[in-house]
């Protein structure tokens, strides 16, 4: 932690403006102020960071690499002040300069290096590692354009580019003396040395120069700072060669853009191109740092850990196999023994079409070394599997199969461990998904269920109920996340629940503000319930279902009958640029609010907000004001789910499946305090004859509700209306909606009944904050850290 005076930053933020800016501080704007910050807190963690860094080294601690292809870190000045508890002094000083610091504060940009839960997830990993003292380093891409800005255009999404490096990253340190060279394409093959040692050759190879941007990842009032490190794409800087105009934009292309999809990925060479550069990069660092102080790798594994963050980058077990038996000259069962106790993976989806799979050709041209160590793995795996297995069940689970290299069997193949990331989940990979290897290497399956960082989503979103929680709640819940369960207590105390409510009715003050000032939507905090939807918009999330409610609750009006507790529907969801179905369901709710929200019949007792953008800073808004949580995927697709554990964790009432990490939170709050609807994965596996129409067929009010997708109800979606009402009906509604449609409306209408009961519902949602311990990352990472990676790491005493 640092320490500060209000007066000494007050004059440290001064002198930084004016070494920055040459400007006065009352020239100068929030971004500019935000940099200053920005520097000044740099400058107070930097020593942090080299001594940590000095440490790891001199203590030969081990060292974990989380490779992932996608981060979503958040805004940093808030987490970077609160973590070096300078929070009250900075706030201090700048509201006594009269300065605006939400306006600061929304200066910063958010990067949006990722699509959605696996990048967010990525991001809290390392927040609660640096917590913990564990050594854990983000190892990723700087794209230079992130995810799309979305805005709505007639209630159709558009996509602006992310300029988000525009003005700057003033948390980063370019580190070009740290750069490495990555290899694309040409010819290999393999030749004796001088020495007589086979080693490949090659000719007409395309060169990328891999430059590290590092920012330090701050620990929670301790000492901690560790690295968090991303690569650009650069022409070499090879003095006897010139480039032309077109290689350079080749390579800068690499790192250009994050691909806007998050599941589906389309067999791209460019995304291959950026697995590589991503992996080969971070593998030659770590080899690098690691012989700086050994003569040989022989035990790289008792002081690095690599993880495969889903199997994007996968193409670390083939990259450090060539760096072991190329550069440093190991034989292939001493490199193989050592990279399968190095790798450990994490599947992060059960969607088939998720699983990523590369023509074979396009690896073979792209990286042809990777791709005959690839084809190695391929053969030995068959070989020694095989006679044990037979052929039909290895030909299943072999690396390469129907022309393609299937990355999830290589990553599960070349690592130690294989984790999912909620129990469900990790019972799915077992008996489905990855049934055929679980088969082959049951130890290595093991579950790590997701988390989240209860100091971005409690201390930073949600001041009023910090407050609370640090005036009544014993223990110390901010270090030790199951303390949190000392709320339990209160949960039949109504002066705790009055004020409980207090907090939630200013939360949601505050975002109606903010929807009235940006959307100009009037809602209504005091008496309305919020009913929040906020992930990626996909047809197995089922947005569709939730808006479907909502034409029901609609029609009621309509029909002359009041809703018993008025509703303001809140949505945030991006949908890929190529994922036409999402954008039509986009277009539909959107046409829906704006038919609802101005529609006089319906007054005050219903509205739709579909806040644009969503991203982490929309989320920090939106959740602390939510009543209920919208967690209604169909059972068996969701892995995990994290928005869940940030709603509950803010007292949110959550509305569920039983999916991936629902089934989890409702063991831990108990039926009473949850709303379970819908089938469960094993019903809907085992439902072999699905006819929706059949459902819509016996079923009046459904019909009713589905039809006004088709007959004008809603205004300008023609063609959207028709394409979703066949989406239901003629293609046989793939994700179940209509079946679980009325079991959903029987939990919508308990919820209904629940909130007329306040001191009901505030018990409710004191149960799930007493409860949300359990889902903090800090606990999580501590798994990952115990139990795959095996760091050390601060005793979490619980
Ligand atoms: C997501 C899962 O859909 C979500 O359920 C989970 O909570 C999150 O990962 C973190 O584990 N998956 C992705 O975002 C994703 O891109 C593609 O998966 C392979």
């Amino acid at each position: 932690m640092a320490t500060l005076t209000v007066d000494e930053f007050k004059q440290d933020f001064k002198d930084m403006i004016l070494r920055l800016y040459a400007e006065d501080i009352k020239d100068s704007d929030a971004h500019q102020q935000f940099t200053a910050l920005a520097y000044l807190l740099r400058e107070m963690y930097a020593p942090n960071l080299k001594e940590t860094r000095q440490r790891y080294e001199n203590d030969r601690v081990k060292e974990a690499y989380y490779f992932a292809i996608e981060f979503l870190p958040g805004r940093m000045l808030q987490t970077n002040l609160l973590n070096l508890g300078l929070s009250d002094v900075v706030m201090t000083g700048l509201l006594e300069m009269g300065l605006d610091v939400e306006k600061i504060v929304d200066a910063e940009p958010d990067p949006g290096l990722g699509n959605g839960g696996l990048g967010r997830l990525g991001s809290a990993f390392l927040d609660s590692a640096a917590a913990l003292h564990m050594a854990l380093n983000g190892n990723g891409i700087r794209y230079q354009y992130g995810l799309f800005r979305q805005t709505f255009e007639n209630g159709f999404q558009v996509e602006m580019p992310d300029d988000w490096l525009r003005g700057g990253n003033a948390w980063e340190v370019r580190r070009e003396n740290r750069a490495c060279l990555v290899r694309f394409g040409g010819n290999v093959w393999m030749a004796e040395d001088v020495f007589g040692r086979l080693v490949p050759h090659y000719e007409n190879t395309t060169d990328v120069l891999a430059v590290p941007y590092d920012t330090g990842i701050v620990g929670y009032h301790n000492h901690t700072v560790n690295t968090f490190r991303l690569w650009s794409a650069e022409l070499p800087t090879d003095p006897s060669r010139t480039y032309t105009l077109q290689e350079k934009q080749n390579v800068n292309e690499i790192t250009e853009i994050l691909y806007p999809d998050d599941s589906n990925y389309a067999g791209r060479l460019l995304r291959l191109k950026q697995e590589y550069f991503l992996v080969s990069a971070g593998v030659q660092s770590i080899v690098r740092h690691y012989r700086k102080h050994h003569r040989n790798l022989n035990h790289m594994d008792l002081t690095v850990a690599i993880h495969i963050n889903d199997t994007h980058p996968a193409m670390a077990i083939p990259e450090l196999m060539r760096i072991l038996m190329d550069e440093e000259f190991m034989s292939w069962d001493q490199a193989w023994a050592l990279t399968t106790k190095v790798m450990s993976y994490t599947n992060h989806t059960l969607l088939a079409e998720s699983l990523e799979t590369w023509p074979e050709d396009m690896v073979a041209q792209t990286v042809p070394r990777i791709y005959q160590i690839i084809q190695e793995i391929d053969r030995r795996f068959r070989a020694m599997q095989v006679p044990v297995y037979g052929d039909d069940r290895v030909n299943r689970c072999a690396p390469l199969g129907n022309g393609t290299v299937r990355m999830a069997y290589l990553a599960v193949i070349g690592s130690h461990s294989v984790n999912g990331v909620a129990k469900l989940h990790t019972e799915l990979l077992e008996t489905d998904v990855l049934k055929d290897l679980y088969r082959i290497y049951p130890e290595k399956f093991n579950n790590k269920t997701n988390g989240v960082t209860m100091r971005r989503w409690i201390q930073i979103a949600n001041p009023p109920l910090t407050k609370l929680l640090d005036s009544d709640v014993n223990g110390d819940w901010k270090h030790r996340p199951l303390d949190i369960i000392g709320v339990q207590s209160f949960a039949n105390d109504p002066t705790f629940l009055k004020k409980l409510r207090e907090v939630k009715v200013k939360n949601k003050r505050a975002l109606a503000k903010r929807i009235r000032t940006h959307l100009n939507i009037a809602v209504d905090p005091d008496h309305a319930l919020f009913d929040v939807q906020i992930k990626r918009l996909h047809a197995y999330k089922r947005q569709l279902l939730h808006a479907l409610y909502i034409i029901d609750e609609y029609q009621q009006i309509k029909a002359g009958k009041d809703l018993a507790v008025p509703r303001v529907h809140i949505f945030g969801a991006k949908a890929a640029p190529s994922y036409y179905y999402a954008k039509e369901i986009i277009k539909m709710i959107n046409e829906l609010a704006n038919l609802i929200n101005n529609d006089p019949d319906v007054g005050d007792q219903l509205r739709i907000v579909f806040v644009p953008n969503y991203g982490v800073s929309e989320a920090e808004d939106i959740i602390p004001a939510a009543d209920v949580s919208e967690q209604i995927s169909l059972a068996g697709k969701e892995a995990s789910g994290t928005s869940n554990m940030k709603l509950m964790a803010n007292g949110a009432i959550t509305l569920a499946t039983m999916d991936g990490a629902n089934i989890e939170i409702a063991d831990a709050v108990g039926q009473d305090n949850i709303v379970i609807f819908g089938m469960t994965a094993a019903q809907v596996q085992a439902y072999t004859n699905y006819s929706s129409q059949a459902i819509f067929d016996g079923d009046k009010h459904l019909q009713k509700v589905v039809n006004a997708l088709i007959d004008g109800t809603i205004p300008n979606i023609g063609r959207e209306g028709r394409d979703i009402y066949n989406s239901l009906l003629q293609y046989n509604d793939e994700y179940y909606v209509l079946a679980d449609y009325e079991s959903y409306a029987k939990a919508q209408d308990r919820i209904t009944g629940l909130y007329q009961d306040p001191e009901r519902w505030y018990q409710m949602a004191a149960i799930n904050i007493a409860k949300s311990g359990q889902f903090s990352s800090d606990l999580t990472i501590a798994r990952y850290g115990d139990d795959i990676w095996h760091l050390t790491r601060d005793q979490l005493v619980n």
